[in-house]
């Protein structure tokens, strides 16, 4: 497809390639865009809420005024549950399974809704991230931990939404990875991004300097490397932005454990698989201390991981010093 076509056409282009295809995970896809442009009015007009609040702390839909990640939470929540493809889904911002009612709908969806908390209140890049799974119990039935415990190679779909200088959503179907930056002027996410391909190698490393003498020894003789290199050192502290500039230009993104977290920070459900899933497709690698992140089986809805992701040379290098 053409540069410049709109979202909405290209999730029609990919459904016709398919003989078979129900249209029913291209209206998933499309739900997830019309909340990611309501997010994306709240993110923008965030500084301005407080002034809002002056009216007496409530928006114009007469609900109190809320911070932006459960605003994300509950405008993701109702776009899932009136689209109606969805029977359940489970958020970085809720303990349990959230249950749609809509027992027909055949997927089920693990979202974080906005990630990067420490600069949702700051005015820097923030992002949602979210994975698609076909359900495994019967259409019909109640959902159940089962359709959400699948493991990471079941996904149909994943992608992210960053919130940065520009607004953008970046999706596979699991064939390739297309970006879409979204054009306020038009009220559209438009292909900007086609087939995108990470670099064979990179020269960014982007980690928390500040957790650096708690990490492994390995991990810290390769960071020493790739500072000696004289490689960028950048991190914003938002994992779809870190990930998304170091698929765009080559790096790695490191989250290690500490002896304090001995599974790092990030969950696997809806932070790391959805990013692996991206990654292999792309080129880049996804692991773990141990393994690849996709290979990892599910436990428990909001278990973590540490994650090491980027491009495949670096990455490699990385898990030369591990072993
Ligand atoms: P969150 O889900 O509470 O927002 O935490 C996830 C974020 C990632 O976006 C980011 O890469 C990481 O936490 C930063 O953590 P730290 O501040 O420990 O470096
Ligand atoms: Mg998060």
């Amino acid at each position: 497809m053409p540069l410049g076509t709109t979202l909405d056409r290209y999730i029609l282009h990919r459904q016709n390639a398919f003989a078979f295809a129900t249209g029913e995970l291209s209206q998933l896809l499309r739900d997830i865009a019309l909340a990611g442009k309501i997010v994306h009015r709240e993110v923008n007009r965030a500084g301005l809420i407080d002034l809002t609040g002056d009216m007496g702390l409530q928006n114009v839909q007469g609900e109190a005024q809320q911070k932006l990640d459960v605003i994300a939470d509950i405008r993701f929540r109702r776009a899932l549950t009136n689209g109606g493809e969805v029977c359940a889904l489970i958020s970085e911002e809720e303990e349990g399974i959230i249950f749609t009612g809509n027992n027909k709908g055949k997927y089920v969806v693990a979202i974080d809704p906005l990630d990067g908390s420490s600069n949702i209140d700051v005015n820097v890049s923030i992002g949602t991230i979210f994975s698609i799974y076909r359900r495994v119990t019967p259409v019909g039935s109640e959902p159940t931990l089962d359709d959400f415990m699948q493991g990471g190679h079941e996904q149909v779909a994943a992608g992210y939404i960053l919130f940065g200088s520009s607004t953008m959503l970046v999706y596979t179907t699991g064939h390739s990875v297309n970006g879409f930056t979204y054009d306020t002027s038009v009220g559209e996410f438009i292909l900007s991004h086609p087939n995108i391909k990470t670099p064979q190698n990179g020269a960014i490393y982007s980690y928390n300097d500040g957790n650096l003498n708690a990490y492994a020894e390995p991990v810290q003789r390769y960071l020493a490397a790739c500072r000696e290199r004289q490689y960028s050192a950048r991190y914003i502290g938002s994992l779809v932005a870190d990930f998304h500039r170091n698929l765009l230009k080559g790096g790695i993104y490191l989250y290690p454990p500490t002896a304090k977290n001995p599974n790092g920070k990030l969950r696997l459900l809806y932070e790391c698989y959805p990013l692996a899933f991206i990654a292999g497709i792309t080129g880049c690698l996804a692991v773990n201390d141990t393994e690849a992140i996709l290979n990892i089986k599910p436990t428990s809805l909001h278990q973590r991981t540490p994650l090491y992701i980027g491009a495949p040379a670096m990455v490699e290098e990385l898990m030369g010093y591990l072993v």
